[in-house]
């Protein structure tokens, strides 16, 4: 017989499952065993003396193979399917667990995030914490879904390179044979040199950054999904950040009710709003902040413009030349502002990006006024010398819009193995 899967169990019939058991309920003659599968969670129940002999000292989260007979039924627990039941004829413990660390059934202990960490492949175990990578899965298939859809080309920038792409010090060194390397901080500069060819590209990827932050919002090694658009400025290429946001959004309403459900996230499509930075720290002024051009939005910012603007995607857009990359083109240099925007999405920073410089002069005048040795990037600067598209793009961190969707305060939350300061290990 064919293994079936929990969710595809039909009444009154034979079937065979394999699972893990989730909960063992005594009763005087019987057994209830709760048995999860990735589709779900089953009742099961023994009668047969000789079955309960061979599972009397059966452990939670062994790995069994159960067969019987689908009943109907009317079951009300967290998590269980409601409408049927499987009367058991036999029970193959196929791999049986040890003492549990964690607990993966949370009616008796919740385990600190640290601990579940210490053991995630227990933790994913939970429906509530499954749902959440459920959800992360669809927002990154939905991202690569939009843009493949919309004609672009996804490309395969390096984890390894030879200078920074941010600019800062906030760079991890690997020794590379007999030279000094680092992990990529952010595709930037390679997705760009790909925009002035390709025009329409995006990727998705591992970044690094050595930032010393300890925070809800901050991992050091982040997934970043990247766009970055030939004979495109910054207005165009916030509408595509807005777009692919708000399908996302819809993708996730689509196919992960059950999920939303189970978290009890109310969950609905953004809109968008648009200020300039010089309007965001008025209206932030106008709310009890003291901001002046060229500061910096605090956390506590982020969130009041979110609140100001309930459900919406927020861009900042026309940020000061000097709190920007060298990358970003200066949009007038008179008033100061750059082509460089930011999108706020559930009190918190989910994207940067803008409008590029594509003149080679006025990338080696960026780079010296950031203090950066324009020799070291002659790679990149080269290539715009040939031939290069005014273009812009941006980059959404994973972690961040899946905080975001799910309304989860620790970024940890929503990080299956988080590399933090203090973390490495699993
Ligand atoms: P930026 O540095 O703003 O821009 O990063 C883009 C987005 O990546 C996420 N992110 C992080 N998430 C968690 N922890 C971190 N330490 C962290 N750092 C960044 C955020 C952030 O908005 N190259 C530019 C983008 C561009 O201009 O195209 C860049 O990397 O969601």
């Amino acid at each position: 017989m064919d293994r079936s899967y929990i969710s595809d169990l039909k009444e009154e019939k034979q079937a065979m499952i394999k699972g893990w058991v989730y909960e063992i309920r005594d009763m005087a003659k019987m057994k209830f065993l709760l048995i999860r599968d990735i589709t779900g969670i089953v009742q099961c129940v023994v009668k047969e003396k000789e079955i309960l002999d061979k599972i009397s000292n059966l452990s939670l989260e062994s790995v069994v193979e159960v067969r019987g007979k689908v009943k109907p039924a009317k079951i009300k627990a967290e998590f269980v399917r409601g409408d049927v039941e499987i009367e058991v004829k036999s029970i193959e413990i196929l791999n049986p667990a040890e003492d549990l660390p964690i607990h993966v059934n949370e009616k008796t202990v919740k385990s600190t995030l640290p601990k579940r960490l210490d053991f995630r492949s227990l933790d994913v175990r939970k429906p509530l914490v499954q749902a959440i990578f459920k959800i992360q899965s669809t927002i990154i298939n939905a991202y690569r879904e939009y843009f493949f859809n919309e004609g672009f080309i996804e490309i395969q920038p390096p984890g390894i390179i030879a200078t920074s792409t941010e600019g800062g010090t906030d760079l991890f060194e690997v020794k590379y044979f007999d030279k000094k390397a680092y992990l990529a901080q952010s595709p930037q500069l390679y997705k760009q040199l790909m925009a002035i060819s390709l025009e329409k590209v995006f990727s998705t990827g591992a970044i690094w950054r050595a930032e010393k932050h300890d925070t809800s919002r901050h991992i050091n090694e982040i997934r970043q999904m990247d766009v970055e658009v030939g004979f495109c400025d910054d207005l165009k290429v916030m509408k595509y950040l807005e777009e692919v946001v708000k399908y996302i959004v819809k993708r996730v309403l689509e196919k992960n009710k059950h999920e939303l459900n189970l978290l009890g996230i109310d969950l609905k499509i953004p809109s968008a709003k648009y200020f300039t930075y010089k309007e965001a720290i008025e209206l932030l002024n106008k709310h009890g902040f003291d901001m002046k051009f060229g500061d910096d939005f605090e956390p506590e910012a982020e969130r009041k413009l979110c609140e100001l603007n309930p459900n919406a995607i927020v861009f900042t857009y026309e940020w000061p030349i000097e709190v920007k990359p060298f990358y970003i083109w200066p949009k007038d240099r008179e008033k100061g502002i750059s082509g460089g925007f930011d999108a706020l999405y559930g009190g918190l920073e989910i994207s940067s990006g803008g409008q590029r410089v594509h003149v080679p002069e006025v990338l080696i005048q960026q780079l010296k006024d950031k203090g950066l040795n324009p020799d070291d990037f002659k790679w990149y600067i080269d290539a715009f010398r040939y031939g290069a598209p005014e273009h812009a793009g941006w980059s959404i961190g994973l972690e961040r819009i899946s905080q975001a969707i799910l309304g989860v305060d620790n970024i940890r939350e929503v990080t299956l193995f988080p590399r933090d300061r203090k973390r490495l290990t699993p």
